[in-house]
């Protein structure tokens, strides 16, 4: 009886945290178009990055940026949201190396989340 009571207190003790960590849970990148860490031979149209959750659309809260291994930026205009999707447009580049993808996006609660990637642009193979 005394155990019982104990498990309960205990119980009713942990459930705020319990609803306090399920309230952090933020949106998370679950994949992304050039992928991470991938090799691409041709700079895609647009980059898509998709997420565990819907996004707020909630300008400027959204940001996605490419830069170039020049550091220079080849997003074109300002990143679109739709549902769980945040995506933006590229310019055409030709200059191979590293592209550096970042993203800012705002959770389903409100809060942003942050992060950044690479992809590599390589020259065709030559036949
Ligand atoms: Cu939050």
């Amino acid at each position: 009886m005394k155990l019982r009571a104990l498990a309960l207190a205990i119980t009713i003790a942990l459930l705020p945290q319990l609803g306090t960590s399920a309230a952090n849970a933020h949106a998370q990148l679950t994949s992304a178009n050039p992928k991470q860490k991938s090799v691409v031979t041709v700079l895609p149209k647009k980059v898509v990055l998709q997420f565990n959750e819907d996004l707020i659309n909630l300008e400027p809260g959204n940001q996605l940026r490419v830069i170039d291994p020049k550091g220079k930026a080849v997003h074109n205009g300002t990143a679109t949201v739709f549902g769980n999707q945040l995506s933006v447009a590229l310019r055409t580049s030709k200059v191979l190396g590293k592209y550096r993808v970042s993203y800012r996006a705002i959770s389903a609660d409100g809060h942003p989340i942050t992060g950044n990637y690479e992809f590599t642009l390589r020259a065709k193979p030559k036949k």
